[in-house]
């Protein structure tokens, strides 16, 4: 039997990934912070299978007690400040945890003398490039694209990356950097910009809200499903050699065609009565598009994705639906049928 450590157990990845390496045997650490974390009930409801170890990547030495604890052959840190203008508010605090927070687990398999057992999984970003340079219309960032991260983000992202590597050509460890595309699905944090819509759309249909602010429209996103791209972490892991690929679907879409399509779900083809422009959320520098090739995942690892765009899209209105119907019959006091 496998071992595997996850950091951002709580996390959208982490619910996934979790479910993933039950089904393939594997014992699950998951590292939970805070002294008095709102989400762990939920989550040990969810995957009682899942061992969780209290320990922050702030604290370099709660990680490598993690590490020492866990001995885990697999370490998949998904841990981060993720959301982008979150990060523009809280630059130090994403500086420290989304770039030193790697270094901190790097360190921990090598302080505790596990460079030769433990393999690492970072989650990089395709925030990393920016969209600035985008000037292969068509084909798509690739592993030899180059970078120019536009948030503090994607700055601290692309320290990640590159200590990772690091690691690997200095220490020899087994680091892979898998460098992810927008994925979304029914785990995704409402902070973000696809679960929010999803979620405003499933509680206007019901009639529990009216209308949802948003900022900039027109920039585009290569959104996939986080459970396609769990599966290519993974298989980063038990490829022979330690790289970095891009998982992505190939195909980008702009916000305005995620609201329109998630509005049809609900058979409303004029979204605009329900849409409220908001300057609040609209962020200090953007990223215009975001388009990736994952040919050299497919070619060296065999991953496919199996959910399309208008796929996902119907997977979480219709997921978010059935859930604020069920929330909203257990607050009236209806008896779930
Ligand atoms: P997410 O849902 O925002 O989860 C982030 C996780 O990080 C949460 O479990 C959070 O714990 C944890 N965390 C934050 N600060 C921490 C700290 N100081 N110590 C320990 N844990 C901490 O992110 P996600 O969407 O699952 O993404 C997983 C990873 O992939 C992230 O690193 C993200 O940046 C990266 N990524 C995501 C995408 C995407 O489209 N989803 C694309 C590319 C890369 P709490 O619950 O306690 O806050
Ligand atoms: O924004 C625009 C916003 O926050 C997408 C993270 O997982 O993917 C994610 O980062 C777009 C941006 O995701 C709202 O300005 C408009 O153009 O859903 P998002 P993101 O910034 O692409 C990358 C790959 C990651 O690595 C990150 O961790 O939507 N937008 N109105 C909005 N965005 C939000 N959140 N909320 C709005 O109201």
């Amino acid at each position: 039997m496998k071992t595997a450590l996850i950091t951002g157990i709580t996390g959208q990845d982490g619910g996934h990934l979790a479910a993933l390496l039950h089904d393939k045997d594997y014992e699950i650490y998951g590292i939970i912070r805070g002294q008095s974390n709102l989400k762990k009930e939920r989550l040990l409801e969810e995957f009682p299978y899942v061992k969780l170890i209290e320990a922050d990547l702030l604290d370099p030495s709660s990680i490598l007690r993690a590490v020492d604890q866990s001995d885990p052959d697999e370490f998949y840190n998904l841990a981060a400040i993720s959301h982008v203008g979150y990060s523009f508010k809280n630059p130090t605090l994403t500086l420290d945890t989304t770039a030193g927070g790697v270094l901190n687990c790097l360190e921990a398999i090598r302080m505790t003398g596990r460079v030769e057992k433990t393999r690492f999984y970072q989650a990089s970003t395709s925030e990393m490039y920016g969209g600035l340079d985008y000037n292969r219309p068509g084909l798509g960032y690739d592993e030899s694209s180059l970078f120019h991260p536009r948030s503090p983000y994607g700055v601290a992202k692309l320290y990640g990356h590159w200590i990772a590597k690091n690691y690997r050509e200095s220490y020899g460890i087994f680091a892979s950097c898998g460098i992810l595309f927008n994925h979304e699905g029914e785990r995704r944090g409402v902070e973000f910009v696809t679960r929010k819509i999803t979620h405003a759309v499933a509680r206007i249909h019901l009639g529990l809200q009216k209308s949802l602010d948003l900022g900039d429209l027109w920039p585009k996103r290569d959104w996939g499903y986080a459970g396609d791209y769990v599966r290519g972490m993974w298989l980063m892991l038990q490829h022979d050699e330690p790289d970095d690929f891009v998982l992505a679907t190939g195909e980008t879409h702009s916000i305005e065609d995620f609201l329109t399509q998630a509005f049809r779900e609900i058979a409303i083809d004029d979204w605009s009565p329900y849409v409220n422009r908001s300057q609040a959320l609209i962020r200090p520098a953007e990223v215009d598009i975001l388009l990736g090739n994952p040919a050299k995942a497919e070619s060296v690892l065999g991953w496919t994705r199996e959910v399309d765009f208008p796929g996902l899209v119907r997977r979480m209105v219709q997921h978010d639906i059935a859930d604020q119907s069920a929330r909203f019959a257990v607050r009236a006091g209806i008896p779930e049928r």
